[in-house]
């Protein structure tokens, strides 16, 4: 692979819904432009970056993967994100080493919930745009209706630079609007020239027109040009287009099919005249110290600024080793250089570089600014981390991850398993920054939280595939709570006499129910000195500690009034100790009268589903005992919003794909906690006896 001087890169992080078709873009981008021999195909499980074997398994792409080629002496690097929702978060690291989103959009369905939030986290990086309205050879496929979903969700200036010529079976060419030629594609992707259809000629001109405009409103010198000739020079609007796409004013859109090979020659040929190169970045920022401390330092994307870069990916390849993917920002790098790990104040050396196709790593003597390369077996270095010159020392700001959403206890199956556990672990979470593990200090149980069942029923593949690591995923856990139904007065005495010194501590308390949400009240209502004030505070936190361990299932005790109204003591032998003694019995005394029950989460859940598929919704939300609270469209989708129990929602994921055909998802946050019904709650408590988390009411002290 020959070096390339950064104008002569382009950078792109294809992002959009799960099977918009990213996978198959690249691949078909990658035989259109001839880097590859073979033509890739996602449904074959052959393209370059669904390479590993749980994304041809599951015919979709779990985390981020890159491929590059060669087009007009200029190097297209490709990141291949994940659409699903479970692993869409992927996305923001590679939106943040792009140039430029390419964002894919189905010709079936138009714009979709993951189209929308990859193009916020694209904001979110102040990320240019491309976009390509992909499947046009599909029945229903249609450019005009994807591109009104795209301009009524986005707030910009999106417009054709390519239109289709035909319709679903019959699309074959396409008409490029800028420079005013038409095409047709031969079975390999090659354009040909054809003459301008007549058909369409009208949408082609108001199309060309709103180019024009776009590129007269950016400058007034050219607005004057454009009143007074009514058009404006060739030369002078290539060159204001590329700029209006760079500052984010204009995102141009494609008519292809990756199928059929249609309309992507001619994308290539744009993305090379019309897409940014990294150097289109006036500069990035960083700072002196890890984790934003010191001072902010601006870095140009040029070779002649020291060398920095910031590592974006590391992948845990099975033979290879792990494998560090990074941006370089800034200055050149050879081969074999030793370089600064500022994150971690390490010292690193490289080793080999590599450019990258899928699982294939190529070696390269240098790379330069604006390049993407990977490194093999680096001692310390981590996804997020910044390598540089050590004299000019910078740390970039790492990519935020969004918070795990769901957590599930995982049981290893065997001794050995249990051994091999934490270094397998360790390999998948240095691959997978939204994944998280713990170990509960109680139970001894092994905790991974990620973003969605999905989420983690594929580290648990990876477990037992690439790391022989076999283990049972338990459900995961609710977190129920407990509360009392009626009011009570009980007395609690502690008395205890064993030669020497006795113990003795007596008190007399109400208990009552309080409203859902007002947790623990305590109230002090002794007049004189039937208890000594001293020891008073004893007696409420002997019913502190016992209400956490709950009173029916081992669950913590919520929303209800202790008042002390009574008691007795002993001048000798009442102390402190006593006293909390005397209110864990009166708790328990009055847990035996108060009637306890469970409580249980209830969430806010938002459904984002295809139209036709919101009455199987509201159904299934209503037989998971969920109350439908509305419905409102949001762009094409509808929004179905309700309360559901969370342990209703444990599955929802896998039903709702099964649904919706993968095309709806969802998002849930708590919302308050309700009584739960008795049948369902005498299956929590047999539950907790059997896992023996409710202990028998000992007689202690
Ligand atoms: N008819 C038709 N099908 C296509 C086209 N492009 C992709 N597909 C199909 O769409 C499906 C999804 O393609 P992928 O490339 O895996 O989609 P993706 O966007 O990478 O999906 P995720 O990785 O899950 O986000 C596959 O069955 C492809 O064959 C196209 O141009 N026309
Ligand atoms: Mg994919």
């Amino acid at each position: 692979m020959k070096a390339f001087a950064t104008e002569n890169i382009r950078n792109l992080a294809v992002i959009g819904h799960g099977d918009a078709g990213k996978t198959q873009l690249i691949a078909s981008l990658m035989y259109t432009a001839g880097a590859t021999p073979r033509w890739g195909k996602t449904d074959e499980g052959t393209t370059i970056t669904d390479y590993d074997e749980d994304s041809i398994a599951r015919k979709i792409s779990l985390n981020n993967n890159f491929a590059h080629l060669e087009h007009k002496d200029t190097k297209i690097n490709l990141i291949d994100t994940p659409g699903y929702a479970a692993f869409v978060a992927h996305a923001r690291p590679a939106l943040r080493v792009a140039d430029c989103a390419l964002v894919v959009v189905d010709g079936v369905h138009g714009i979709e919930v993951q189209t929308e939030k990859t193009w916020q986290y694209a904001n979110e990086f102040l990320l240019p745009r491309f976009m390509v309205v992909n499947k046009l050879d599909k029945e229903h496929s249609d450019f005009g209706h994807a591109l009104e979903t795209a301009t009524s969700a986005f707030a910009r200036s999106i417009v054709p630079f390519t239109l289709p010529i035909g319709t679903e079976a019959n699309f074959k060419g396409v008409v490029d609007v800028v420079h005013q030629k038409a095409y047709e594609f031969d079975a390999s992707g090659k354009a040909k020239e054809i003459p301008m259809p007549e058909q369409g000629r009208d949408i082609f001109e108001r199309t060309r027109e709103r180019l024009i405009e776009i590129v007269a409103e950016s400058d007034d010198e050219l607005m004057e040009k454009y009143f007074a000739d009514g058009t404006l020079p060739e030369e002078d609007i290539y060159p204001n287009l590329a700029k209006a796409i760079a500052n984010s004013k204009l995102c141009p859109v494609y008519a292809v099919s990756c199928t059929n090979l249609v309309g992507l020659q001619i994308l290539l040929d744009h993305i090379v005249e019309f897409a940014p190169n990294p150097a289109t970045h006036e500069a990035e920022y960083g700072f002196t110290n890890p984790d934003g401390a010191g001072d902010r330092i601006p870095r140009k994307y040029s070779n002649d600024e020291p060398f920095s870069a910031y590592v974006f990916r590391t992948i845990a390849d099975p033979f290879a080793g792990r494998i560090n993917v990074m941006k370089i920002i800034s200055g050149k790098v050879n081969a074999d250089a030793t370089v600064f790990n500022s994150t971690r104040d390490a010292q690193e050396r490289l080793g080999a570089l590599h450019v990258i196709n899928g699982k294939t790593l190529e070696k390269v003597d240098f790379a330069q600014t604006g390049d993407i390369v990977a490194v093999v077996k680096l001692r310390e270095t981590q996804t997020g981390d910044t390598l540089c010159d050590r004299a000019n020392a910078i740390v970039y700001p790492k990519v935020e991850y969004p918070e795990a959403a769901i957590a599930f206890a995982i049981e290893p199956k065997s001794r050995a398993d249990e051994e091999k556990i934490s270094v397998a672990l360790h390999k998948i979470l240095e691959e997978d920054p939204s994944l998280h593990f713990d170990r509960d200090a109680q139970t001894k149980e092994f905790i991974l939280s990620g973003s969605g069942q999905l989420h983690i029923e594929t580290v648990v593949d990876k477990l037992k595939n690439r790391y022989h690591v076999e283990v049972a995923l338990h459900p995961p856990k609710v977190p129920y709570k407990e509360t009392i139904t009626q009011q009570v007065e009980v007395q609690g005495r502690h008395k205890k006499q064993s030669g020497g010194r006795g113990q003795f501590g007596d008190c007399k308390v109400i208990f009552e129910p309080l409203e859902r949400g007002k947790g623990f009240e305590w109230v002090d209502k002794i007049f004189g000195g039937a208890i000594p004030q001293n020891f008073r505070p004893a007696v409420e936190k002997g019913i502190l500690e016992a209400s956490a361990g709950g009173a029916v299932a081992g669950y913590p005790l919520v929303d209800f009034r202790v008042t002390l109204i009574d008691g007795s003591y002993h001048t000798v032998d009442s102390d402190e100790h006593s006293f909390k003694a005397a209110g864990r019995k009166a708790f328990r005394a009055a847990m035996e009268k108060a009637k306890p029950t469970l409580l249980e989460p209830i969430m806010d859940v938002e459904v984002f589903t295809p139209q036709e598929y919101s009455g199987d919704i509201m159904g299934d939300l209503n037989s998971r005992r969920g109350r439908v609270s509305g419905m409102e469209m949001r762009g094409k989708q509808q929004v179905v919003k309700a309360k559901v129990p969370l342990s209703e929602m444990l599955d929802y994921q896998s039903k709702l794909n099964s649904m919706t055909q993968a095309r709806g998802s969802y998002h849930m946050q708590f919302s308050h906690y309700d009584p739960l019904p008795g049948n369902l709650a005498q299956k929590v408590i047999d539950e907790a006896v059997k896992a023996g988390r409710v202990r028998a009411h000992d007689e202690d002290e």
